[in-house]
């Protein structure tokens, strides 16, 4: 019996501490919310990607900051978009800023004439903050990273949780390879 009782006091020592840690990191976490949430464009070894947490909380503020050198890749969009809306295959990325295609849609969102600047930034649309989803037949909401480096935009991510977890989607109009998406889940009940 004894033998038995010492594992059971090891589980329970244990559990203790799985269920302490959470309450620290969410502490220590509640001051710095603002670097926490960080997508990252990045090039180097993985070649041209986002970067980010797999999960965010209805209510944080989301960075989106610019690693890469302008000069040397150009600049990126960070374009929310309806799932349907990435381009899946070679051949669509390949036709994505072509009419009627989401590359050029997102830079029409931009106020994009041809090959003219960009006149929106950031394009907003819906409630204030990152929230809408965007399409060809609907403007969503878009960063354009400009030409400088180490650029970034925060805003809050106001998608409505309401019905449970929400996946938003987002594209790079400028290298429509430059796809990721990022779980928001609703904020704990208070
Ligand atoms: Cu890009």
């Amino acid at each position: 019996m004894k033998q038995r009782r010492l594992p059971i006091a090891l589980a329970a020592g244990i559990l203790a501490v799985a269920v302490a840690i959470p309450t620290l990191a969410s502490g220590a976490s509640a001051g710095s919310s603002a670097t926490a949430n960080t997508i990252f464009m990045k090039d180097g070894k993985g070649g041209l990607r986002f970067e980010g947490p797999k999960t965010i909380v209805a209510g944080e503020e989301l960075t989106v900051l610019n690693q890469t050198n302008p000069r040397q890749v150009g600049p990126h969009t960070f374009s929310l978009v309806t799932k349907g809306s990435l381009p899946k295959t070679a051949k669509a990325r390949q036709l994505c800023f072509t009419p009627k295609h989401i590359c050029m849609s997102i830079a029409k969102w931009h106020g994009v004439k041809g090959n003219g600047p960009v006149k929106v930034n950031p394009v907003e649309t819906g409630v204030a903050g990152w929230d809408t989803l965007g399409s060809v037949t609907k403007t969503g909401d878009s960063w354009f990273t400009g030409e400088k480096p180490k650029t970034s935009i925060t805003q809050p991510v106001s998608v409505d949780t309401s019905a449970g977890p929400s996946r938003m989607y987002f594209l790079c109009a400028i290298h429509p390879w430059m796809q990721g998406s990022i779980n928001v889940l609703p904020p704990p009940a208070s």
